[in-house]
Order: structure tokens, then C-alpha cells, then sequence
């Protein structure tokens, strides 16, 4: 298999588990993200499967970043590039909108919205050559369902909901699969990330039920790549069981 797979945000959580579950059904793998030394490690474990594995540590709210990065590559591994997965994003705070700090709110739309788009303007074009590829972008349940004190992480989920279904329209002549992914609960470092280093507060979000594991998207994402080129899903949700809304949970 020649294809490649670049994942964004591929140091931690549903990023690191998918480049591991795809390393197993040997696909190469692009792994990007901000921190170098995680990427290096990740590279190193993923020696033992006979794939080619190349990091790039670049942060997607800088689009010139971005375009350095890509640019590193050779044009044949560009032209190789099948899928994009769109997985880098974050919450940052879960204040009410009339405390919420600016800073928080630019990470997470810088973030979430703008990387998301600058990685997709630098790779769409070879896939467009191709006539072949396949983009997913991990949205969320909060990009469906608003939830208190989550406002801004939802608006920026919610337009990943949008752009899954544009992107879906305008690359439908070159035959570009889009898979929006929407999971619940899955237990990462994202709540970390939330609660700015809280560990305690983090840990608590997961307590008294079992959240999804970074592998259950990981497995999902292997499933979604590896259908036949006539078949595409378009949007999936994926919840814990003990989940049933964005904040309804079944805890004991
Ligand atoms: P993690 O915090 O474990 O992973 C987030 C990844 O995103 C890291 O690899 C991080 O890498 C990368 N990232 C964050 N900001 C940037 C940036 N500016 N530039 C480049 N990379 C960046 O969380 P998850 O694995 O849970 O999150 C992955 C995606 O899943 C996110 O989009 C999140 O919104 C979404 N999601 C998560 C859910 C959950 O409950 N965990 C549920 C639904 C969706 P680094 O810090 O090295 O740059
Ligand atoms: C992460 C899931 O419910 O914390 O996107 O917003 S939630």
C-alpha cells in the first residue's frame, strides 16, 4: 500500500491511537502536531511495522507554519496523500459567555476552525489531482448540541459540522470522500487541556461511568478509511453507552 494518511494533533489522545491502529494495517503515516519530542517517540514505536512514518511539528493556527511544514515534502509523497485526518482541536475554559476569556476563545477558534482549513487548503489540491481521497474531521456532540458553558468549544465544533457538509458539496466533482466524526465522552488529555493543567478537576469528568477510550475512535476511523471507493459515511456519532445527550450521563 503506497497511500498515505497525515493526522493532525497526533502526539496525544485519538490522534497517537489512530496512527498506531493504522501503523497495524499498514498505511504510512504523516503525524503532526506541536510537541516534537512526543512526535519522535511515536516515530520511534511505530519502527516495528513496516510502513514509512514522517512528523511534522507545526502548530495549525499558523498558516505559514502550515505551509512550511508541507513543503518540506517531496512532491511524490504529496501525490500519495489518501487521507487527511483532521483530528487536532481543544476546549480551553468552561466559563459562561459573559466571563469567558478572550484568549480561550481565539485558541479554540484559531484552533478548531482555522487549522482545521489551513491544513485542508494545503492538501486538498493534490488530492484534487488525483480525483482521490478522503477527508475526516473530528467534530464533537458539543458541534451538535449547545451545552452550558460550553458556547464557544461548541460554535467551534458546530462549524466543523458545516464545513464536514461544504466540503462535502464542493469537492463532490473530484470525488473526495468527507466523514464528519461526533464523539462523546472519550478520556484523553482534552479535559486537561480544558481545566488549563487541573488534573483532579479533569479526572472527575470521567468518574462513575466508562467513557469511550481514544481506540474506539481509532478503530471507527480504520473502518470508515478502508470502505470501498463507492461507499462513503457521511456523519457519524459516536457516545459512550453511559452517555445519552452532551451532559445526560448514566453514572453510578
Ligand atoms: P488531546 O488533548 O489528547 O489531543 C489533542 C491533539 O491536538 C494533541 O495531539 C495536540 O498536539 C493537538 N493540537 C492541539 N492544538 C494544536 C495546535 N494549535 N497545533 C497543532 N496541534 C494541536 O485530545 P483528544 O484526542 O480528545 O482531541 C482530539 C480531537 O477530538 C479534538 O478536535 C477534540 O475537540 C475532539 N473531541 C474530543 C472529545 C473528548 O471527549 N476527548 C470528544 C469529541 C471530540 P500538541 O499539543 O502536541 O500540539
Ligand atoms: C468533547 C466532548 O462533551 O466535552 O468534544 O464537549 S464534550
Amino acid at each position: 500500500m503506497d497511500k498515505y494518511i497525515i493526522i493532525t494533533g497526533a502526539t496525544s489522545g485519538i490522534g497517537k491511537a489512530t496512527a498506531i491502529q493504522l501503523a497495524e494495517k499498514g498505511y504510512h503515516l504523516i503525524l503532526t502536531g506541536r510537541r516534537k519530542e512526543r512526535l519522535d517517540q511515536i516515530k520511534l514505536d511505530l519502527e516495528k511495522f513496516p510502513i514509512k512514518v514522517i512528523t511534522l511539528a507545526f502548530d495549525v493556527r499558523d498558516f505559514e507554519a502550515c505551509q512550511h511544514a508541507f513543503s518540506s515534502l517531496d512532491e511524490q509523497i504529496l501525490y500519495n496523500i489518501y487521507g487527511l485526518i483532521n483530528n487536532a482541536g481543544l476546549a480551553v475554559g468552561r466559563d459562561t459567555i459573559d466571563v469567558g476569556e478572550l484568549e480561550d476563545w481565539n485558541r479554540m477558534i484559531d484552533t478548531n476552525v482555522k487549522g482545521l482549513l489551513h491544513v485542508s487548503k494545503l492538501i486538498i489540491p493534490y488530492m484534487k489531482a488525483n480525483l482521490d481521497g478522503h477527508i475526516i474531521n473530528i467534530a464533537s456532540i458539543a458541534g451538535k448540541e449547545v451545552y452550558p458553558s460550553g458556547n464557544v468549544y461548541c460554535a467551534s465544533k458546530a462549524a466543523v459540522d458545516s464545513l464536514s457538509k461544504a466540503m462535502r458539496i464542493d469537492l463532490l466533482p473530484y470525488q473526495i470522500k468527507v466523514t464528519n466524526i461526533a464523539p462523546g465522552a472519550i478520556e484523553t488529555e482534552f479535559s486537561i487541556v480544558r481545566f488549563k493543567g487541573n488534573e483532579a478537576t479533569a479526572k472527575s469528568v470521567y468518574e462513575g461511568f466508562h467513557p469511550l477510550l481514544p481506540e474506539d475512535i481509532a478503530q471507527t476511523i480504520e473502518y470508515v478509511l478502508g470502505l470501498p471507493a463507492h461507499v462513503n459515511i457521511n456523519d457519524l456519532t459516536i457516545m459512550p453507552t453511559a452517555q445519552a445527550t452532551g451532559t445526560i450521563f448514566h453514572k453510578k
